[in-house]
């Protein structure tokens, strides 16, 4: 486990630890390779894009293992550098930690970095003369306050097309500084001289500086459970969460946005992490009377969350006066889009009816218009009484003909198996399939997936089942995809 801990607050003997850590990576020649890991990934690939921060929290935990390693430490995390409180005159930029600001030409000659004793390298791996600091010179006097820090965690959703630096409103934009008060671009100019440049890993304090960006979005990431990271997928390569991230190697955890966004799973712990105050997603309860919602600031978006117990068509609608507009996540994921609309229900408000299976869905509301606010009313309930049944499969029976007929519908089926044996449950057709498999007895545990295993990109999944009911959910390959399929299932 990694305790990040706030640079200021470390105690001699932690201090000490840590610059020796530092120091015996450069010895090894690793603490290089992370610069040149930095300097040489593509600038816009890893930063101005929605991979930056998992990009740099994937960095910084790497690092971080390294540090554990030639330490003998396994709670050895990388301080952060509390901007508010770490200026000029702030503890860690004493001579038993990083050391101060550079002298008139800007070299540092002060601490463990100083001159003589740390030797920067360019791009290319070449040494390239002492450590360089130059503090509020370049246009920035003064560090992010708290209350600038505070604004930008309020900030949603996580990114947004155009995923660059125009992107707006965008937490992550926001973190990196190139709209709002400007947090993470502005520390790197303030320190200036060698943390300008993508060779700035050169100067330690870039990997507490990166700590503390990760710890704000990670306090982001408790405070709205709600809102994931974004692009799931349809953006720029490598900007996907399942996309692998520019220059970023195999390592103990995978190099894509979604093996690196929970901080608590990686074993990263802050030191000030008290239990964040969580707001409470609103529950809508299937079949119950409208609850009353407001849009009480332009561009706010409203989420709830409703449990669907079981396979039916459900109809979630809202009412009033506004021009509202629904987005739909499920199951069991509030970052999976199903589907949205705008008009479909009376009076420009929005209204979706879909077949859904079991699980938490969310429900995303905002008016049409970024500039309104408004009242109205959301409800959800099933089609009468009796929803859809589940079609079954006949185990050797008839191949079933179905349609997926819009973007990201996914088809759901049922089978009863009254012997232990081997079964094959298959697609065919010219559809790009993939298949899910669950059960016994429920919807929930998946037991197996394929996408291609079958004939012409069709999906089988071939599987030793125990009698019991198993469900078979099938969806296109792309989310955007439709098409024509059959589906049947046979035992052996
Ligand atoms: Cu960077």
């Amino acid at each position: 486990m990694a305790i990040r801990k706030d640079a200021n607050t470390l105690t001699t003997a932690e201090r000490a630890e840590f610059v020796a850590a530092i120091l015996a990576l450069k010895a090894e020649g690793v603490y290089d390779q992370f610069v040149l890991r930095h300097a040489n990934a593509i600038m816009s690939a890893i930063h101005r894009c929605p991979a930056f921060l998992p990009w740099h929290r994937r960095f910084i935990f790497d690092l971080e293992r390294e540090l554990q390693r030639v330490s003998g430490n396994p709670n050895l995390g990388i301080p952060y550098w509390n901007w508010p409180s770490g200026g000029t005159t702030a503890s860690m930029w004493n001579d038993d930690l990083l050391g101060g600001n550079g002298d008139a030409g800007g070299v540092v000659r002060t601490g463990p970095f100083r001159a003589g004793q740390w030797t920067i390298i360019n791009a290319s791996g070449v040494a390239a003369g002492p450590l360089m600091r130059e503090f509020g010179q370049n246009g920035f006097s003064n560090l992010p306050t708290q209350a600038e820090i505070n604004q930008v965690m309020a900030v949603t959703p996580y990114d947004r097309s155009p995923w660059d630096m125009n992107s707006n409103p965008s937490f992550r934009n926001q973190v990196e500084g190139w709209v709002g008060p400007n947090l993470h671009n502005r520390g790197h100019v303030w320190v200036g001289g060698s943390m300008l440049p993508m060779t700035s890993p050169n100067d330690p304090v870039f990997f507490m500086h990166h700590s503390m960006v990760d710890k704000i979005w990670h306090e982001w990431q408790l405070r709205f459970p709600n809102q994931g990271y974004l692009p799931a997928a349809g953006g720029p390569f490598g900007q996907n969460m399942t996309d692998l991230m520019n220059n970023t190697p195999s390592g103990p955890v995978g190099s894509r946005p979604i093996d690196v966004l929970d901080s608590a799973a990686l074993g990263i712990v802050y030191d000030d992490a008290a239990p964040q105050p969580q707001p409470q997603i609103p529950v809508l309860v299937v079949g119950a009377t409208p609850s009353q919602a407001d849009i009480a600031t332009a561009g706010e978006i409203d989420v709830f969350r409703f449990d669907v117990p079981a396979f039916g068509a459900h109809t979630m609608v809202t009412t009033g006066p506004s021009d509202t507009f629904m987005t739909l996540f499920g199951p069991n994921d509030a970052n999976l889009e199903v589907t949205s609309d705008d008009d479909a229900g009376e009076n420009f408000n929005a209204q979706i009816t879909r077949n859904l299976s079991a699980g938490a869905y969310y429900l995303r509301i905002r008016l049409f218009s970024p500039n309104s606010t408004g009242n109205y009313a959301v409800a959800v309930r099933t089609e009468g009484t009796n929803p859809n049944p589940i079609p079954e499969l006949i185990i050797n029976g008839a191949s079933v003909n179905a349609t997926i007929s819009a973007a990201n519908e996914s088809d759901v089926y049922r089978f009863t198996v009254t012997a232990d044996d081997t079964y094959t449950i298959e697609t065919s057709g010219a559809t790009d399939t993939v298949m899910t498999l669950h059960g016994p007895n429920s919807q929930i545990p998946e037991i197996g997936s394929d996408d291609d295993g079958g004939d012409s990109f069709n999906a089988r999944i071939r599987r030793q089942l125990a009698p019991g009911e198993y469900f078979a959910r099938v969806r296109h390959y792309s989310p955007i995809g439709i098409g024509a399929y059959t589906i049947r299932i046979i035992r052996g």
